[in-house]
Order: structure tokens, then C-alpha cells, then sequence
């Protein structure tokens, strides 16, 4: 694993997204607690994902650049600039919920005021989209880059392959990305594709395919800074499987004790990136394990302002129900 100082990144970015993986992971217990107590209906979670994310996203210009998501990349939608109340006010379908004002199910992240571009629970269609964005970026001669993820599972899609072909064939500043989980709900990778590594498919596509360990922040990080130059400066898009756990079950609706042994999530268990983060952290010098403790204590109480006030919120009217669906 790269040390975190490789990563060229000022003491005060490494803080900043320590802070962002620590809300990733509050925010989330949060929304299961919600989920458990049936304040909300459903919850999809990233624990797990989320040092990558946090890697990932820092090496996008957010002002300018589009993110086009799935339903695990909470964490990656707040250093996009979502804030946790956002996050809240969807899984309460609250009015003022700012990816559908309450219409779509929880977890699916949108935000016209951040790029972020709404998906469908059709996993794998905001790729073609994203392609789609991106020869925008092409024809109007602007230098933004399109960032899009989706599950190994998902990527097996039709729509994935036409998405990568048209981005290969026009050099389109596009960014494709494989969170790799090994699981696709209850199904293992062995029984989802036959290639030794997901990221081979870029080869057939024209461009250059790259898998990483999404517990090595300064890897990631470093990935993604060098394919956002190569994407904005012409080279064209990348695809880059980021290998990552799934703590929890697939939702809020099923058990992941009835398709994995004890002992596989156990080990897995072990290799938490919150804990490997937080030790890099640490042997490096960038926190004290009472300065992390401070920060977690700051964060819960972010997390638990932003649930009361979301919740406090009012809930769409009946009458309004067609409203915020179509643009006008
Ligand atoms: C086209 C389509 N088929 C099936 C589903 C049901 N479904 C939702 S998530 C999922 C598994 C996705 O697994 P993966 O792509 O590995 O992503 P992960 O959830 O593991 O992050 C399935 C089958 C769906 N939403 N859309
Ligand atoms: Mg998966």
C-alpha cells in the first residue's frame, strides 16, 4: 500500500477527506438506524466503498466536472458537494429533497446545483448517458470531465458495452467505473463473468482499463488525477475497477448471512478501510487517535442536526404529485 504522503495531497486535504470517509460511514449508520426504526423504507449503502470514493472524487474539479452515479456513492456525492441533510431529505422524501423532492426511491443522488446527474434503479443506464454528457463536453468544446460508476454485477449490461464502444471510437472525456464488490446482491463474481479482471474489457473498447485496491487511498487518488488530465486534455476515457468490500447486506431488504459464510464476512470485516485509513493516518502524522476521536464526536453531531432538521421538513402534497417530474 502507498503511503499517504505519495499522494502529494497538503496535510489539510488528507484531514478534509478523512472527514468526508467519517461522514460517508455516519451518515450511513444513520440511515439503516432510520431504516431499522421505520422512520424510512429503504436504505443502499456504501460502507466499505468509502475510502475510495473519497479518493476518487477529490481528484474531479466538482465546479465543472459531471458525475453521473449509482446508488452506492453517497459518500462520493458529499465531496461532490451534497451535504448530509441533502442525503436526508431524500430518505425522507421530503419536498425540499434535492434529487427528486421526494419522488424517487432513497439513494438515488441527483443535484442539478452539483452536476450530479439522476439515475435510474435500471442499473447501468446513466453509462450511455454519461457517453452521452460527454460528447456534449466534445461538440461544445468545454473541458469538463464526466465521471460514471456502476457494480460488477451491472456492468455485464448490454447498455455498458454500446456506452464504451461510442466513448472509445470518439476519445470522449469520459471516465467509466466498476466498484467491485464481488457480489451482484447475492450472486459471487465467479458466476458473473469469466475475465480475470473487469478492467481487460477496455482493451477491446480502444482505451486503457485499470484495477485498483479501494483501500489504498494514495493508489486511488493517484489513478484518478491521471486520468482526469489524460480525459480533459483529449486522451480519451478510461475504465477503472475499484476493488472494495460490501460490509453490509445489498439493502435494507435482504441478509447477507443467508448467502455468505461467518467467517468470510468476518475477514472481511477485518480489512475495514476506515480502520486501515485511519491507521495510515495516524503512523504518519496527520492525526492523533484524540484528534480522530474529536472529529468523530463533531460528525455525529452533524449527522444528528441534519436528521432533525430533514425530518422536520415538510412532505410533498398529493396535490403536487406530477410536479418536479418533467422539466417544463
Ligand atoms: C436491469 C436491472 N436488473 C436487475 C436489477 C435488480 N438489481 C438491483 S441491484 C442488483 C445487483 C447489482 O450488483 P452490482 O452491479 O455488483 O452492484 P452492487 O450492488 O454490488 O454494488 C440487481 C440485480 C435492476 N435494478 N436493474
Ligand atoms: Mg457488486
Amino acid at each position: 500500500m502507498k503511503t499517504l504522503k505519495k499522494s502529494g495531497l497538503s496535510k489539510e486535504e488528507m484531514i478534509q477527506a478523512y472527514r468526508e470517509v467519517l461522514r460517508g460511514r455516519r451518515l450511513d449508520e444513520r440511515l439503516w438506524q432510520l431504516t431499522r426504526i421505520g422512520k424510512t423504507s429503504f436504505n443502499i449503502s456504501g460502507q466499505g466503498a468509502e475510502v475510495a470514493q473519497v479518493a476518487m472524487a477529490m481528484a474531479f474539479d466538482p465546479k465543472k466536472d459531471y458525475f453521473l452515479p449509482y446508488y452506492r456513492d453517497m459518500t462520493a456525492c458529499l465531496v461532490w458537494g451534497m451535504t448530509s441533510k441533502d442525503v436526508l431529505l431524500g430518505s425522507f422524501g421530503k419536498e425540499a429533497d434535492p434529487s427528486s423532492h421526494g419522488r424517487q426511491m432513497p439513494n438515488h443522488y441527483g443535484s442539478k446545483e452539483h452536476n450530479i446527474v439522476s439515475f435510474s434503479s435500471t442499473v447501468s443506464t446513466q453509462m450511455p448517458l454519461a457517453t452521452g454528457v460527454a460528447y456534449s463536453a466534445q461538440l461544445e468544446k468545454s473541458d469538463f470531465v464526466t465521471l460514471t460508476t456502476t457494480g460488477e454485477g451491472s456492468a455485464n449490461q448490454g447498455e455498458v458495452q454500446e456506452a464504451m464502444n461510442f466513448a472509445g471510437v470518439k476519445k470522449l472525456p469520459v471516465i467509466f467505473v466498476v466498484e467491485n464488490n464481488d457480489y451482484a446482491i447475492s450472486v459471487p463474481i465467479k458466476e458473473q463473468y469469466a475475465n480475470e479482471k473487469m478492467s481487460d474489457r477496455a482493451h477491446g473498447y480502444g482505451f486503457e482499463g485499470i484495477t485498483v485496491d479501494g483501500n489504498d487511498f494514495t493508489e486511488v487518488y493517484l489513478t484518478f488525477k491521471k486520468a482526469v488530465e489524460d480525459a480533459r486534455s483529449g486522451k480519451g476515457p478510461k475504465l477503472i475497477e475499484l476493488m472494495v468490500s460490501r460490509l453490509t447486506s445489498h439493502s435494507a431488504d435482504d441478509d447477507q448471512n443467508v448467502y455468505r459464510s461467518k467467517e468470510e464476512i468476518e475477514e472481511m470485516k477485518k480489512h475495514d478501510p476506515l480502520d486501515t485509513f485511519e491507521k495510515q493516518l495516524i503512523d504518519e502524522g496527520y492525526l492523533s487517535k484524540e484528534e480522530i476521536e474529536k472529529m468523530d464526536e463533531e460528525v455525529r453531531a452533524e449527522v444528528d442536526k441534519a436528521t432533525d432538521e430533514a425530518e422536520a421538513m415538510p412532505d410533498p402534497l398529493a396535490s403536487s404529485l406530477l410536479e418536479q417530474v418533467y422539466a417544463k
